[in-house]
């Protein structure tokens, strides 16, 4: 229990309203929880204590019905309607900004919805200090959960169905994301980073998403790339290669990590990740290329940190 309480991941963080609702609400229960509990204890010695006066009848039916029904009753039905209270507040319809985020097994579908339209990206989210942010989450053919616990709730992601969440930083860094719900073989790989940032900041960086890949016209590190067929399933925008299957890959390099949170973003790294990808992160839906090395690896690998 105690190692949920450390790091990016820690839920008692308050990082963000959200969580720091639950943390009260989780606070308040303990406390409560502890009174409640020493006063049944205390009772339940007091009444073995040889010379204890046994009740009347009457006065211990009361004390039944009192402590017993009324009391419980009351305490577990105000918690009930605080915690629906927080519940209806988190999956509320409503922010400042729009993102819908799409489970993939086992990585992440990211779209910021703005006025001029959509921006899609991959396996990091970043966010604007203060703001509430609205996650419109689906998924795409199994159930997966999306939890930031620093920042706030987690929420189940369903095929076919669209869930709500908000969440409303509080602090800036980087904070932990995760999948929450087993949804098959790499479900413990399949992470994020949820990146808290200042307005200006995330502004810059949204509007640099937003713009297509910016390539030199000679470029033998995308002639590999197309060569191979990794444009049949990864998306460069500004570029032919549109495949819907995998993370778009228009700005990757701007990502702190790589592989859906797994590993940093370097060269090396990159690599490992091309020749042996299912080392570097079992099961997933992209194939190894074992047979790529030398001179065609390093300029593919040289052209994919390029995409920034
Ligand atoms: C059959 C479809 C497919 C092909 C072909 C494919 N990939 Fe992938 N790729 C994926 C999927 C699916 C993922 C997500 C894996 C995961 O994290 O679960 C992925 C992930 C990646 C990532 C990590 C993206 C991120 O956000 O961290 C990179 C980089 C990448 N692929 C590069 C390539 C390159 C380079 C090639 C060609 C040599 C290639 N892929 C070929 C499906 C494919
Ligand atoms: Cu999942």
């Amino acid at each position: 229990m105690l190692s949920g309480c450390d790091g990016r991941h820690n839920w008692m963080a308050g990082a963000g309203e959200e969580s720091a609702q639950v943390k009260t609400l989780f606070i308040v229960l303990m406390i409560g929880a502890g009174v409640i509990w020493s006063a049944v204890v205390g009772a339940a010695i007091y009444a073995h204590k040889r010379g204890a006066h046994p009740n009347l009848e009457r006065e211990a039916r009361q004390f039944v019905i009192w402590g017993g029904a009324v009391l419980p009753t009351v305490l577990v039905g105000a918690l009930l309607v605080w915690g629906l209270i927080i519940l209806r507040d988190i999956t509320a319809d409503d922010g400042d900004l729009t993102v819908r985020v799409d489970g993939e097994r086992w990585w992440w579908r990211v779209i910021y919805e703005t006025p001029e339209g959509d921006v899609i990206t991959a396996n990091e989210i970043r966010l604007p200090i203060g703001q509430r942010a609205l996650f419109r989450l689906t998924a795409d053919d199994v159930i997966h959960s999306f939890w930031v616990p620093a920042l706030g709730g987690k929420m189940d992601m369903i095929p076919g169905r669209e869930t709500t969440l908000t969440l409303t930083p509080q602090t800036l860094g980087s904070w932990g994301g995760l999948c929450a719900e087993f949804c098959g073989g790499a479900h413990a790989l399949m992470r994020f980073d949820a990146i808290v940032m200042e307005p200006e900041a995330f502004d810059t960086w949204l509007a640099e998403q937003a713009e297509p890949a910016k390539l030199s016209a000679d470029n033998p590190g995308f002639e590999v790339f197309q060569a191979e067929g990794c444009g049949a399933c990864h998306t460069i925008r500004g570029t032919d290669a549109q495949g819907p299957v995998g993370p778009d890959l228009t700005h990757l390099a701007s990502r702190d990590k790589l592989g859906a949170g797994m590993w940093d973003m370097t060269p090396t790294n990159m690599a490992r990740w091309i020749t042996d990808t299912h080392e570097m992160k079992p099961d997933i839906d992209m194939p190894p290329y074992p047979h790529l090395n030398g001179a065609r690896l390093d300029t593919l690998v040289d052209f994919l940190m390029r995409l920034e």
